[in-house]
Parts: C-alpha cells; sequence; structure tokens
C-alpha cells in the first residue's frame, strides 16, 4: 500500500506519509506497539494516568493497548486491565476521547493468557485454562510477587466456543469504548498461540494435531471478532518464532503461513508480525517473513527491535505499511516528532515497566513545543 502523498510526487513511501489501514486513516506509519504496564485500577479499570499516558502518545499513527482481558480467566499478571465489564468500557472511553482528541487512532488488544497465569489471579477455585494440561516454564507477577505460573487444566471442547464468544463480546464492548478497532493477540505464548504450536497444543481432537486443526481457534476468534465489528477493523499480532512463554513449534514456517491465509481469507484490516524473540533478538532462528507477507492482502506491521533508519528502509522498500515501536514508546512520547527532527531518544527505565504509578509513565518529557 503505498501514500497517496508518495504516488503524487513518485517518490518512496516514508514513515511520516499517512497510510489507510482497513478504515482507519493514520496520520503516519508509526505505531506504538502493544505494551504491558500493570498499572489498572481497582476493577482492571484503566485509570486516569492511562488517559494521559495514551494522550501523550497520540501522534503515533496508531496506537495498540496494552493487551487487554476478554474475562476473568484471561488474566495471567497483575493489574492488566480489562474490556469487558461496564466499568472498564467507561474507563476506556476516557483513554480513547482523549487519543481522539489529541488527533490520534487507538485499537484495543484482545489476549485470553491460557496458561500463563497463577491461581492468585484468577477467580476462586479456577485454574489456568489451555489447549493441553501442560504447565509452562515461567514466571509471572502476582499480588504474591514473582512466582511460577500454575498447573493448567485443559479445556473441554465444548467450553472454545464460550471463549470465542468471549472475544466477540469485548470486541463490541470495545466499539463501545471508541476503539478505532481491535488487535487480537495471537503472539507471545498466550492462549490462541498455545493453540497454534506444537509443543503447547496435544489436542486429539479437531482443534489439535493437524496445522488445519490447530489454526482453528485463531481462526474462529478473528472470525467472530471481524464479524462483530467489521473485518476492516480487526488486526492480529503473531510472532512466529518468538520463545517467550516456553512456546515453540517444530515447523513454524507452514504453520505460520496457513495462519496468515486463514485470516487472510477473513478480509482482515492488518498482520502485525513480530520479527524474531519478541522484545529480544531478531535473529533467534532463521524465518521466512517474506513468505508470510506473500499471503496477505491487507497491511503489514512489523515490528521488533527497530531503529529509525532500519524502518524507514522497511517502507521505502516496500517490505512493511507501518513499523511498530515499543519501549522507545515508553521514554519518548513525542517519538514521531523526534524522528522527524533527528532529536535525541530518550532511553526507557526498565525498573518503571511494569506497576507502580506516574514515575516512568506519564512524567517522560516531550520536547519544548518551539
Ligand atoms: C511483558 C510482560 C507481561 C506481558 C506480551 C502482553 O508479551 C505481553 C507481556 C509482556 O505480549
Amino acid at each position: 500500500m503505498s501514500s497517496s502523498a508518495a504516488v503524487a510526487s513518485q517518490q518512496p513511501p516514508s514513515l511520516f506519509d499517512p497510510v489507510r489501514i482497513g478504515a482507519i486513516d493514520l496520520a503516519n506509519r508509526i505505531v506504538m506497539a502493544p505494551l504491558t504496564r500493570s498499572r489498572a485500577a481497582e476493577g482492571l479499570v484503566p485509570s486516569p494516568l492511562a488517559v494521559e499516558y495514551y494522550g501523550q502518545r497520540a501522534t503515533a499513527g496508531l496506537i495498540i493497548t496494552e493487551a487487554t482481558q476478554v474475562n476473568w480467566l484471561a488474566q495471567g499478571y497483575i493489574s492488566t486491565p480489562g474490556v469487558f465489564t461496564p466499568e472498564q468500557v467507561q474507563g476506556w472511553k476516557k483513554v480513547t476521547d482523549e487519543v481522539h482528541r489529541r488527533g490520534g487512532r487507538i485499537v484495543v488488544q484482545l489476549w485470553h493468557v491460557g496458561r500463563i497465569s497463577h491461581t492468585s489471579l484468577l477467580p476462586p477455585g479456577e485454574v489456568p485454562v489451555a489447549p493441553s494440561a501442560i504447565r509452562a516454564n515461567t514466571k509471572t507477577f502476582t499480588p504474591e510477587g514473582f512466582v511460577d505460573v500454575s498447573e493448567p487444566r485443559a479445556l473441554g471442547i465444548e467450553e472454545i466456543p464460550g471463549i470465542v464468544e468471549d472475544f466477540r463480546k469485548a470486541a463490541r464492548h470495545a466499539m463501545d469504548a471508541g476503539f478505532d478497532g481491535v488487535e487480537v493477540h495471537a503472539a507471545n505464548g498466550y492462549l490462541i498461540d498455545q493453540f497454534l504450536r506444537d509443543k503447547t497444543n496435544h489436542r486429539t481432537d479437531e482443534y489439535g494435531g493437524s496445522i488445519e486443526n490447530r489454526t482453528r481457534f485463531l481462526h474462529e476468534v478473528v472470525q467472530a471478532v471481524a464479524n462483530e465489528i467489521g473485518a476492516d477493523r480487526t488486526g492480529v499480532r503473531i510472532a512466529p518464532v518468538t520463545p517467550s512463554n516456553d512456546i515453540a513449534d517444530s515447523n513454524p514456517q507452514p504453520l505460520f503461513e496457513r495462519a496468515v491465509e486463514r485470516v487472510n481469507a477473513l478480509g482482515i484490516a492488518y498482520v502485525h508480525v513480530v520479527e524474531g524473540a519478541t522484545g529480544g533478538p531478531r535473529d533467534v532462528q532463521p524465518f521466512d517473513y517474506d513468505a508470510l507477507r506473500s499471503r496477505f492482502d491487507g497491511a503489514w506491521i512489523v515490528n521488533n527491535g527497530y531503529t529509525f533508519e532500519m524502518a524507514q528502509a522497511a517502507i521505502r522498500e516496500g517490505r512493511a505499511d507501518a513499523v511498530a515501536f515499543g519501549s522507545l514508546f515508553i521514554s519518548n512520547p513525542d517519538l514521531v516528532r523526534r524522528f522527524r527532527e533527528g532529536a535525541p531518544l530518550a532511553e526507557p527505565d526498565r525498573s518503571t515497566f511494569y506497576g507502580g504509578d506516574a514515575k516512568g509513565y506519564v512524567d517522560y518529557p516531550s520536547l519544548d513545543p518551539a
């Protein structure tokens, strides 16, 4: 997809050119990646600080929110927000109003963590759910601190439609909250990725085994969301080779090619692909991302460790329609302006990434107006 500006001038496209992604018009191709910050208030409602935080970053072409639960069992870390109660929807409405008032666009990332959770985060008597009862070798933040995740139970096949339905309802709530769209989180070892990959999916029913079966849950969730809010407001995030959260697949190339084909058939607005290990090295294992992209007709958003120069090259050479930046957006609310002016970039403070208050959240300054 090339912008009208680029077409008119016959110049190669730039990160600073507008682009249309499905039904969403972006002022530029610089996207704020989803970032877990664990600062939601009582009831997993986005706090007033979240209004300020996202508002400060509204010059991004598109903001993708932090991962947001579709139901009570979808939570895996302390103080991550939801979008399934009226209070949560009202909280998000304040966020979307502020971002829109400042000229930005914002979609909510919907997730279910599956096995990456702990009983202390779930309603009494509940344990984490997963495609198969295989405990992840990883830890999570809970009210009791940083602890091993709990042993999950395998979902009964009769429970799966209810989870798909919770994604559908959350997508409707997202529209009520004023979002421009929804990104389905199918990356980083959470529930949808647990169904996709064969290290975590040992099912013998129609949701396990073959690639066709392992991509079925992704397909059903994305179809439900797209039917509810429009395919042109629906995106998906994948991370084909990330080892995050003890996830792996014996043959990710054909698996993710088929996953992309299936969401392409639904006509969704974009695919957002994390290249390499999420938040880590880009070259963890060989993978042909061009082969994925050749199976998709909508917008292609890339992510993971991109510098300004790498991102500009990806756009110029047509390898992506937009580029998502994560940690740089934490410490540079005006990242778009800094890129444009070649201004120095502030380094993020990792100690304030998760939890806490305004410090490390809304106190990174923008450049002076002049
Ligand atoms: C960091 C900490 C907790 C969650 C992801 C939503 O990896 C996350 C996440 C990242 O997608």
